[in-house]
């Protein structure tokens, strides 16, 4: 016999979760006890902190994730970064406590006293074990199900008492000792006629998206690109989480406007679309038009279903996105299309007091490394980092995709520790960074290498653009008089400086990004949404 908290841990170790972010409580302290000295446990402040950090770790170390919250008030904070993980597409096994089984039929107190319904409609799996001894195995399931594709997040509550609870030796081996694998090919015929539709196409198009990245599918998608002669898009930038193509490549020509009407027309000189590891598409605002034009036919490639069932055109080849361009390029021949034309420089931004939010991307510019990533939610700056940044290299962007704030900051603490050997650049606003404002506090207590730059322009300014937009007048609560980012940081103990001017900020950052510790660099930019 063993106890359901050595059968666990020893699951999860073998899987490869040894790090652990959490909030605990007296119902998750049975689970904690006496840690395993080959484990770390992250502690955020707050629940939507550990989702956050959570999210950006499995993501940027591509395993599933364990969570640790406190029962029902824990999975209810973290809900908006559950929503968030949903959008990205990150295996999180979310576990939190109960009360203990003989306590909850009479609803002592911190009883979650629905907690399967709980996280619906956010995860792809909620479940509460009938019996103690199916901990360890529902773990399992668990961990495979947030794993297979699509990946996302899973949650299992778990009475406190039953980690001490016995479990047969022999059957929990078998249960937690499978391996699942998930990647599957697609359908032989299905790439043929593809690829005979590409090459009897007469203006092809490539667009690429966040499960390029995700599946390990650059250097297909490029050799396809070239190959094919296929000018690239990327997905729309609000729902893509991750760039899937490098921006500074000569067939690069861009980000797809994410309004049907906008997209419709960019894509309209095309006789072929192919989207691959996107969903066709996270449209918004509502800008009505035709969702492509006449003679425009579409074609994707996606590993989730219901991406391929709910597109409102095109057809669609369910299978891994890595796999199927693999399978693709057999069958290619190289094209005598000739190359598209790059897109055209980005304009050094015009010398403002204060700076444009264009001006203050262009310093990080300057000093970005090659091998660094940027974590952003700075939403009036996002398309000057796509323009001015050209990111190039695989897992060097990771954006929140369903739209909930608070994504950046707390992401960022994680995908540095899942990769402590690139440095990491959050850039964010100062509206933004108030929902995930204790994730300074971790970055410092775990001794986290990341570089955050706040933007600092004193409004929601992305918010009054839409307002513009929507032909809304008058809205209240719009802006930020006053915020102090750097004070509020400095009481979780991060190191912040301010900058000036452009050389400033460019010195600031540059040293931050060096200097391997948690910094901040705050520098106030003028309202308004920056174009490139
Ligand atoms: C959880 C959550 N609440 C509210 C919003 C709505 N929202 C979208 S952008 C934004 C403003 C962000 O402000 P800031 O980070 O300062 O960036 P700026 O728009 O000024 O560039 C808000 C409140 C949201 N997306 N998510």
């Amino acid at each position: 016999m063993t106890s359901v908290r050595d059968a666990s841990f020893d699951f999860l170790r073998r899987q490869g979760m040894t790090t652990v972010f959490g909030n605990p409580g007296s119902t998750e302290l049975p689970m904690l006890a006496d840690f395993p000295g080959d484990f770390t446990y992250v502690l955020g402040l707050q629940e939507a902190v550990v989702v956050g950090m959570a999210d950006g770790y499995a993501q940027a170390s591509g395993r599933p994730t364990l969570v640790n919250l406190h029962t029902a008030p824990g999975v209810g904070n973290a809900m908006g970064a559950v929503f968030n993980a949903q959008a990205n597409k990150a295996p999180l096994v979310i576990t939190a406590g109960q009360q203990d089984r003989s306590l909850m039929t009479l609803q002592a107190n911190l009883t979650n006293r629905d907690a399967v319904r709980m996280p619906h409609p956010l995860v792809k799996w909620s479940y509460e074990p009938p019996r103690a001894q199916d901990v360890p195995h529902a773990l399992a399931r668990a961990t495979h199900l947030a794993a297979l594709p699509p990946r996302g997040p899973v949650f299992l509550s778990v009475p406190m008492d039953d980690w001490h609870a016995e479990v047969d030796e022999d059957a929990v081996a078998h249960a937690t000792g499978r391996s699942v694998n998930g990647r599957a090919g697609g359908d032989p015929e299905a790439i043929h006629a593809l690829a005979r539709r590409l090459a009897g196409a007469s203006n092809p198009v490539l667009v690429v998206g966040p499960d390029v990245d995700a599946s390990g599918a650059w250097d297909a998608a490029v050799a396809l690109a070239e190959r094919q002669g296929l000018p690239v898009w990327a997905s729309p930038a609000p729902g893509g989480g991750r760039i899937g193509f490098p921006e500074g490549h000569p067939h690069f020509q861009g980000i797809l406007p994410p309004a049907v009407g906008p997209l419709g027309q960019t894509l309209e000189s095309h006789d072929l679309v192919l989207v691959v590891g996107a969903s066709v598409f996270s449209y918004y605002p509502n800008i009505p038009g035709p969702l492509l034009a006449p003679g425009t036919e579409l074609i994707a490639i996606t590993n989730d279903p219901d991406e391929a069932a709910r597109a409102p055109m095109g057809d669609a080849i369910v299978a891994d996105v890595r796999l199927t361009l693999e399978h693709l390029l057999e069958h290619v021949e190289q094209s005598r299309r000739p190359a598209p034309g790059p897109r055209a420089p980005v304009e050094a931004p015009p010398e403002s007091d204060p700076l444009s939010p264009s001006a203050a991307i262009a310093a990080l510019a300057d000093v970005f490394p090659p091998d660094a990533i940027v974590v952003l939610e700075a939403p009036s700056a996002t398309l000057a980092v796509r323009s001015r940044l050209r990111l190039s290299r695989p897992g060097s962007y990771f954006f929140g995709a369903g739209g909930g704030l608070g994504f950046g900051l707390s992401a960022a603490v994680g995908v540095q520790m899942a990769q402590p050997q690139r440095p990491v650049v959050c850039v964010v606003g100062e509206g933004s960074a108030q929902y995930a404002i204790q994730a300074f506090w971790s970055a410092v207590a775990y001794d986290v290498p990341l570089t955050v730059l706040v933007l600092r322009n004193q409004e929601y300014s992305i918010l009054k653009w839409f307002a513009t937009l929507e032909d809304v007048q008058g809205a209240p609560g719009l802006d930020l008089p006053a915020l102090d980012v750097c004070s509020v940081a400095a009481g979780y103990g991060m190191p912040t400086r301010r900058a000036g001017d452009a050389t400033e900020l460019r010195d600031l950052l540059g040293q931050a990004i060096v200097s391997r510790r948690p910094e901040l660099v705050e520098v106030a930019v003028a309202p308004g949404m920056a174009l490139s």
